[in-house]
């Protein structure tokens, strides 16, 4: 595949950026850093492998709702990922140039939750009676850019929040922060020799003081070997409260992945590898341990 420029698509693409660089620290700390190591001269170096977001699997809203923007910007649906014990399904999708971030997209099984859980959820959502996604003009990178920030329904109280939280972290991560970006990625495999694996990227990182998450160990690695994963603790953002009422609750966060070149390809001869030439996708077993960055267990430890 070769690399294209989409202006339409680098709009809502900065759209969901500039927010989240703003709200996560260490995206800034990490770029900066890579510059004054001479890693990259500038922070547009830095090749984003992708991007995800979280949703809600109710009527009018979830993958089924979310995606079509990214369908419309030529994106394509690819693997599904289930992951039993958090409820939750996923897909990625492809992006239309090898120049722009892949997509992973999950929801929550909200109907295998208990009572309580769905009374919360339903409490807050019952008003969306048709796919907002229909009501906006895909056409217009405006009204995109805007829609990811748009509240859908009402802020959760602390306590509902905290109900939520005590059985889904991520339900309540996605009441609170609904579609805010929830990573971007640094490709890792694109870096100078000296930085260019998982290993060697994580040990940059801790010394300059990030803080990785260990669930799985800090390193998740496929079954195949080829896809390497660590990520950040997702940095705690002073929440306000439906009531009034404020707490520390997990945002966003970082991640970074090594994709290695395929069987294939590992000729001894082949140097500059394409993405087609190297492992593509997801993993479900990364995955699972990678939600947790902005899991309770993770974020007291920052
Ligand atoms: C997504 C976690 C999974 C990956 O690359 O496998 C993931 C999330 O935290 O919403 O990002
Ligand atoms: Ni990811």
């Amino acid at each position: 595949m070769e690399t294209k420029r989409n202006t339409a698509l680098d709009t809502i693409l900065e759209a969901l950026f500039t927010p989240y660089r703003e709200r996560v620290p260490d995206v800034q700390k990490i770029s900066k850093a890579m510059i004054s190591h001479g890693i990259i001269q500038d922070e547009n170096e830095i090749v984003n492998d992708h991007i995800a977001f979280r949703t809600l699997g109710i009527p009018n809203l979830g993958i089924n709702s979310f995606e079509k923007i990214f369908l419309h910007y030529g994106y394509e649906k690819r693997d599904y990922y289930y992951f039993e014990g958090k409820k939750l399904d996923a897909y990625w999708y492809a992006p239309p140039a090898d120049n722009y971030p892949r997509i992973f997209m999950s929801e929550l099984r909200v109907s295998e939750l208990s009572e309580e859980a769905q009374k919360i959820i339903k409490k807050y959502t019952r008003d969306i009676t048709s796919d907002p996604v229909d009501q906006i003009d895909l056409n217009d990178t405006k009204q995109v850019g805007q829609f990811f920030y748009k509240p859908l329904w009402n802020m959760p109280t602390l306590v509902d929040y905290n109900t939520l939280a005590d059985e889904s972290e991520y339900a309540a991560w996605v009441i609170y922060n609904r579609y805010y970006l929830n990573h971007y990625t640094i490709s890792v495999h694109d870096l100078p020799n000296a930085y260019n694996t998982i290993e060697k990227f994580n040990m940059f990182l801790e010394s300059i003081d990030i803080k990785l998450n260990t669930s799985g160990g800090k390193i998740k690695t496929s079954k195949d070997g080829l896809l390497k994963q660590s990520s950040t603790i997702a940095k705690m953002v002073e929440a306000e409260f439906s009531g009034g009422a404020k707490a520390l609750i997990a945002g966003s966060y970082v991640e970074f992945a090594e994709r290695l070149p395929l069987p294939a390809y590992q000729d001894g001869k082949t140097i500059n590898f394409t993405r087609e030439q190297r492992r593509d996708g997801f993993e479900s077993a990364n995955a699972d341990k990678i939600f947790e960055s902005t899991y309770r267990e993770q974020t007291k430890n920052v």
